[in-house]
Parts: C-alpha cells; sequence; structure tokens
C-alpha cells in the first residue's frame, strides 16, 4: 500500500514538472523519429534521418511575443523532409500530455527552395487544423481536445491533421502548438516544427488574409489568450474563440 502510494506520488510529481512536446510523427504506418531536446544536439542533427526541427526543452513559452513561440527554438533545421501527399494525414506523437484546458492548432508554412534557410519568425504560416471545446458544461470543466487526446495508459497520444487535397506540392514546415490555459491569465504555449514534402497535384495556396507569422498573430489581450477560465467573464459559458484567425482548408478558395 505505502510502495503504491509513494509510486504513484513519483508519477504525479515527474508529470508535474514535465510539461511536454512533440516526440515523433507517422504518416501511414512510416514513424519519423523527431529531435529530443534531452539528448545531445550533435546527436541528432547532423543525422540525415532527422525531419524536426530542433526544439529548445519541454517547458512553456509564456509571451505571444517571444520568438520561441514559432518553433520552440529558432535553431538548427534538419536535413530532411517527411514525404506526404496532399490529402492524407500526419500524425503527431506525444509520449504523454498532463494539460486540459486550452486549444491546438496545426500550420504550414511555404519554403521556396530550401526549409534549411527559412527564418521560422519570418516566414508565413497558414492554419490548417483547430480543435478547442468539445462539450460544456463550461471552459474549466468542459471536456477539450486537449483532454480527449490524453493517454494515461502509458501508449503514446496521437493527433492526426489532414494537409489539404488542394494544396500545391511542395516544401513546406509544419507547425503543430499547444496551448493550455489552466492557469489564470498566464497562458502555455508548447509548439514543434518539422519539414514536410507535400506531392500531389494540388494546386492551391492560401491567399493573404490567412497568411501570419509568429510572433505576430497572437495578441496578448486577446481574451482567448489573457483569460481566466475559472472566474473570467467567460466562465460560466462554452464561448471559446480558437486564437489565430481561420482555417484554411483548401477548398472554396476559388468561390470567393
Ligand atoms: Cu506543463
Amino acid at each position: 500500500m505505502a510502495f503504491a502510494l509513494l509510486a504513484w506520488l513519483a508519477i504525479l510529481t515527474r508529470l508535474a514538472y514535465a510539461h511536454g512536446g512533440l516526440a515523433n510523427y507517422t504518416v501511414g504506418n512510416t514513424w519519423y523519429r523527431g529531435y529530443d531536446p534531452s539528448t545531445p544536439t550533435s546527436d541528432q542533427l547532423g543525422q540525415p534521418w532527422m525531419i524536426q526541427r530542433e526544439w529548445a526543452s519541454i517547458d512553456p513559452i509564456f509571451s505571444v511575443d517571444d520568438k520561441y513561440i514559432a518553433c520552440n527554438n529558432p535553431g538548427t533545421p534538419p536535413p530532411s523532409y517527411i514525404p506526404i501527399r496532399a490529402g492524407d494525414n500526419i500524425t503527431a506523437v506525444y509520449w504523454y500530455w498532463l494539460h486540459a484546458l486550452g486549444p491546438m492548432t496545426a500550420w504550414l508554412a511555404r519554403c521556396e527552395t530550401d526549409c534549411r534557410e527559412v527564418d521560422v519568425n519570418k516566414v508565413k504560416w497558414f492554419k490548417i487544423w483547430e480543435a478547442g471545446l468539445l462539450e460544456g458544461p463550461n471552459l474549466s470543466e468542459g471536456l477539450w481536445y486537449q483532454k480527449a487526446f490524453q493517454n494515461w495508459d502509458g501508449s503514446p497520444d496521437l493527433w492526426p491533421v489532414t494537409i489539404p487535397a488542394r494544396l500545391k506540392a511542395g516544401l513546406y514546415m509544419i507547425r503543430h502548438e499547444i496551448l493550455s490555459i489552466h492557469v489564470e491569465n498566464k497562458p502555455q504555449f508548447y509548439p514543434e516544427c518539422a519539414h514536410l514534402n507535400v506531392t500531389g497535384g494540388g494546386d492551391l495556396f492560401p491567399p493573404e488574409e490567412f497568411l501570419v507569422t509568429f510572433p505576430g498573430v497572437y495578441d496578448k489581450g486577446d481574451p482567448s489568450i489573457n483569460i481566466d477560465v475559472y472566474a473570467g467573464p467567460t466562465a460560466n459559458s462554452t464561448n471559446y474563440t480558437i486564437p489565430g484567425g481561420p482555417i484554411w482548408d483548401g477548398f472554396g478558395v476559388l468561390d470567393k
């Protein structure tokens, strides 16, 4: 009994300090190993298989103005790309995820020639996926996708995102972001980025109004970012606008 309790406390303590990050990716049955901030950089970024951008740590980024908000580090780019067809899913793999409140988003940015040459803080990103509150009763007690995403059985947390089917082929970066809002007026951003080589017969690219920068797109005064989900003006409602503007899904653009 005492041993079990101690073991559980040890797990809770580890998780409480651990935060988290995006560890691997899958496309179909193929696994792509990501960067591990707890392993020496020299063993990873020179490796021909590396597809994820170096990231700094599993700790959150607190400021919308932090340059790390793009990719959790403007650091060293990887040499390789994950191949994927437009219209297919890429799944982000987390070994576990602890937090439960706040939205999750996925973004792409086009690299004109080589993603290694791109400044992640200057390139134009567009949102392709988002999920927020799935059901009530309110923002603090409701079920968010971020909570539904958690597995506590030892298997990884999996987050599938579809590349827009009509997206123009080329080299892109993909950016996954978890925004956790469980601490009052202290948002936590957890972004990571990887390189994609998108193939397929698509001919579309989002218009200017979908293109944003990190930092830039978020406003620290945004009531969805600087938020108290326990006592704020929307605490007892299910109203929540996922920050960062609309999703571009590659459909309907030609009709505008
Ligand atoms: Cu955390």
